[in-house]
């Protein structure tokens, strides 16, 4: 006898599980698909460093050795892109925002209210403090356990997994505080300026 209630209780989700997790307007994929506007760049690790910048000029920087250094976390969250896939349950190692802005701090770079975060090949993003801050947004080096592939943004990209993945800058190699919102490349062409996948903020205009 099957007790109609006993499926909650078993490991698999029921349908409603899967819908809570999907965003309106997106569907479930199991690959990891790869977006580049631009080739892959190939940075090497002996070359590489990472900047925040406030916007008095003051910089901090860290090498890769000393970017190691800081406290690494190991975390697992669903990713949204606005071509409408979504990936469940990805596994990411990175260094939360919230430490990369402590460490900048006692380097004596203060925060402003938004951020751009900037890449090798060019591509910039923007977000809100409030977004990158508070435990949500990761500088991430590792995937499932592995180093991140340069395809996916290795050695380092942003995690921002509750916005729309285009904010999840690749190759990322510096963070400057603005204290106006400034549109990053897929801003200027017309997405929107936040990208909350729940309110599908996707392009400009969408409230
Ligand atoms: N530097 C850089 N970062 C980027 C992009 C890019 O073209 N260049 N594409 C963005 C977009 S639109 C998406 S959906 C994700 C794709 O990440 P993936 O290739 O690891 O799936 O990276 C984002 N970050
Ligand atoms: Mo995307």
């Amino acid at each position: 006898m099957t007790s109609p209630i006993s499926r909650g209780f078993r490991g698999r989700r029921p349908d409603t599980g899967i819908a809570m997790k999907l965003p309106p307007g997106q569907y479930e994929t199991h690959e990891f698909p790869v977006l580049s506007a631009g080739p892959t760049p190939r940075t090497p690790l002996d070359r590489w460093s990472f900047t925040l910048a406030g916007t008095d000029g003051n910089k901090a920087s860290w090498s890769w050795t000393e970017f190691e250094a800081l406290p690494h976390e190991t975390i697992t969250r669903d990713i949204h892109c606005v071509t409408k896939w979504s990936k469940f349950d990805t596994v990411w190692t990175g260094v939360s925002v919230d430490a990369i802005i402590e460490a900048g701090a006692a380097k004596g770079v203060r925060p402003a209210q938004f951020i751009v975060a900037a890449c090798d090949g060019g591509y910039t993003t923007n977000l809100p403090l409030a977004d990158v801050t508070g435990g949500k947004a990761w500088v991430a080096v590792g995937f499932d356990g592995k180093p991140l592939h340069p395809e996916h943004g290795g050695p380092a990209r942003l995690l921002v997994p509750h916005l729309y993945f285009w904010k999840s800058a690749k190759w990322v190699r510096e963070i400057h505080f603005r204290d106006h919102d400034e549109p990053g490349f897929w801003e200027g062409l017309g997405y929107h300026m936040r990208g909350d996948p729940w309110k599908e903020q996707r392009y400009t205009g969408d409230e």
